[in-house]
């Protein structure tokens, strides 16, 4: 009985003095992560178009990986930091991600 009120203790002790790191930036997670605080330690998840550990992210370059959903054929990619752009190229016109040629032209169904 006195065991278990002694580890009663010691689990309410380790969790009252348990420091978020996240909170008060003594954390070494690198700015593009997301840190989360856990008892008596933290955890560094790198940010969604980064890749890395958490401690050190680097910018996904999803042109060259072939990873964007820019127009297969009509649009063109450009990698930013953190994502991407799409953007339709001359004359067709869209979003990036749908690029519709002028009407009358031959590949006016793409
Ligand atoms: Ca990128």
């Amino acid at each position: 009985m006195q065991t278990t009120s002694f580890k009663m203790f010691v689990i309410v002790t380790f969790l009252y003095v348990d420091i978020d790191e996240c909170s008060t930036s003594s954390h070494s997670c690198d700015v593009n992560a997301v840190c989360s605080n856990t008892v008596g330690s933290y955890a560094c998840a790198c940010k969604a178009g980064f890749t890395g550990d958490g401690n050190t992210c680097t910018d996904i370059d999803e042109c060259t990986l072939g990873t964007h959903n820019c127009h297969s054929s009509l649009a063109s990619c450009t990698n930013t930091v953190g994502s991407f752009s799409c953007s339709c190229n001359s004359p067709s016109r869209g979003d990036g991600r749908t690029c519709n040629l002028p009407s009358g032209n031959q590949l006016a169904e793409y």
